[in-house]
């Protein structure tokens, strides 16, 4: 008899732990340059209601052409404004978003020298599936493309 109702205990509230799905990584991921724009596309993750790209751009600031510092970004599927939908699996990002400014006086003006392009860019991309009792949404990255020399 107690040992019936510890299991019964145990079932119900081990049940929305079981129900915790941690996603794969997206397979098939491509990302490259053309013209002002990243693109970046994948194949379909089951599941998945969204994305999250994740894109790495490196600038060199002090201008002896080597990078030195790497600002992270993060663009969801569920932003975008080009009204596609949020589950569909590409995502055009506009290098104009990934320019780094250092307001190194702080006056809120963007002054000679404070404003960087990326030299270089990576990205990879996460499936998502948010909701309740549905876990943290620490799910897999793929794997960063190769570096994109800009
Ligand atoms: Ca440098
Ligand atoms: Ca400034």
């Amino acid at each position: 008899m107690r040992k019936t109702l510890l299991f019964g205990f145990l079932l119900v509230f081990t049940m929305p732990l079981l129900a915790v799905g941690i996603l794969p990584a997206p397979e098939g991921f491509v990302a490259f340059i053309s013209g002002d724009t990243l693109h970046t596309e994948w194949l379909a993750v089951e599941g998945a209601a969204k994305y999250s790209v994740n894109v790495a751009a490196d600038y060199d600031t002090d201008g002896d052409t080597i990078a030195d510092i790497s600002v992270d970004f993060d663009f969801g599927t569920s932003d975008r404004t080009d009204g596609y939908l949020m589950g569909d699996t590409f995502l055009d990002i506009p290098v104009a978003e990934l320019v780094l400014w250092i307001d190194s006086n702080v006056d809120g003006i963007e002054d000679p020298g404070e404003v960087f392009e990326p030299v270089s860019i990576k990205a990879r991309v996460k499936a998502l599936d948010p909701g309740k009792l549905k876990g943290r949404q620490d799910n897999l990255f793929c794997a960063f493309d190769e570096d994109m020399t800009i």
